[in-house]
């Protein structure tokens, strides 16, 4: 006997951060706003609203860079507390659902509805349902893929931002899916495309040409996935989050790079991520690793144990930026920088009564 076909959706909050400024102020409502770094400072937008989206400001841009490109804009601090907050009364909206949620993010998450506590069989109704209490119970929006797998699920879920509904069922993947754009595809970043795209290859339909072998050759493991999620097969389950060991990003440069600033950035863009994605478990880092890869593909890792647990991006790009210094560069070119929080202990383990401005003076 086959398994039934799972129902699965993905959902994600429209704007999330900038969606709630605007909904508990509304003076902000209709307007360019960016959350994150403040024009001035190093930091990076976390998000925009829509409207600020117009003026070619998006997440990780430099927040320097945001005011040049819109200097009416308002920019706001994260309230991260708050959109905590928020973030768990979604999250109980989709248990409410099923028990099968699986978050990716504050604002992100996979539900499985093959078998729902609503008792709805459509599952392109259970996302209008759940996108509806979002709107009535939060006052915000979120758009929705649904389909029968993860990977279609999310690519739907992005397909019409914001405030979409995109359903694909399976007599209509394949001709979704050849139609899609190379850079959609999962674990396609910015480099790979461009790899992708220098061979001629721009949407599924010219992925799919591609044998096995050829796939792994140009993109390693990676490539195994590919092949399966170009043919609408992704078995990957929807899994209730389970307690990680360690949290990292790493970033493959477009083009490898010397100097230091520029590594700098990087290391700022990663550090903002890291210290995302530990806020949303609810962990400190008792221990910071970079990872430097040179053109030549020779890498060193460098990890430094921190006497007080860290979680806000300051402290971590503060680490960070140490290790980047005792890397011996000998004048070598980088191509990858990668950032690793390990030693993770819960929020209440940690001393935080010290406030971390202290240690911000880079
Ligand atoms: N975020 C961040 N830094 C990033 C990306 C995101 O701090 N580089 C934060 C702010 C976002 C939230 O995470 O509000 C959710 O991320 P999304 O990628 O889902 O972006 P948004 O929800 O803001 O916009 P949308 O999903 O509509 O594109
Ligand atoms: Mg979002």
């Amino acid at each position: 006997m086959h398994e039934p076909i799972r129902k699965i959706i993905h959902i994600d909050m429209d704007a999330f951060y900038a969606s709630v400024e605007q909904r508990d102020n509304p003076s902000l409502r209709g307007k360019p706003v960016v959350v994150g770094g403040l024009p001035g400072s190093r930091g990076v937008v976390a998000t925009c609203s829509y409207e600020a989206r117009a003026y070619g400001i998006h997440s990780a841009l430099p927040a320097s860079k945001a005011y040049k490109r819109c200097p009416h804009a308002i920019f706001i601090k994260p309230d991260m507390e708050k959109y905590r907050q928020v973030s768990k009364q979604v999250m109980e909206i989709f248990r409410s659902c099923t028990d099968l949620v699986e978050p990716l993010s504050l604002d992100e998450a996979y539900l499985d509805v093959t078998v729902n506590k609503w008792g709805i069989r459509s599952a392109a109704e259970t996302a209008k349902e759940i996108k509806r209490r979002i709107a009535e119970e939060l006052h915000l929006t979120a758009s929705a893929g649904v389909s029968y797998n993860k990977f279609l699920a999310k690519v739907g879920s992005g397909y019409r931002k914001p405030n979409g509904l995109v359903v694909i069922p399976p007599g209509k993947a394949q001709e979704f899916i050849d139609r899609l754009p190379i850079g959609k595809f999962f674990g396609v970043g910015e480099v790979t495309e461009k790899l992708f795209v220098g061979l001629g290859i721009r949407n599924g339909a010219d992925l799919r040409k591609l044998s096995l072998e050829e796939l792994t050759r140009i993109c390693g493991k990676r490539g195994a996935i590919l092949y399966q999620h170009v043919r609408g097969i992704d078995d990957r389950p929807v899994t209730p989050n389970r307690p990680r060991k360690s949290i990292g990003k790493e970033t493959t440069l477009s083009v490898d790079v010397s100097d230091f600033e520029e590594m700098s950035q990087i290391i700022r863009e990663l550090s903002h991520s890291v210290s995302r994605r530990l806020m949303m478990n609810e962990r400190y880092a008792g221990r910071v690793t970079l990872k430097v890869k040179f053109s030549d593909f020779t890498q060193v890792s460098k990890s430094i144990t921190v006497g007080r647990p860290v979680q806000d991006e300051i402290s971590i790009n503060r680490v960070a930026l140490e290790l980047l210094e005792s890397v011996p560069m000998n004048g070598r070119f980088v191509r990858l920088l990668g950032i690793t929080a390990s030693k993770l202990v819960a929020h209440h383990e940690a001393t935080v009564d010290e406030p971390f401005e202290q240690l911000t003076l880079f």
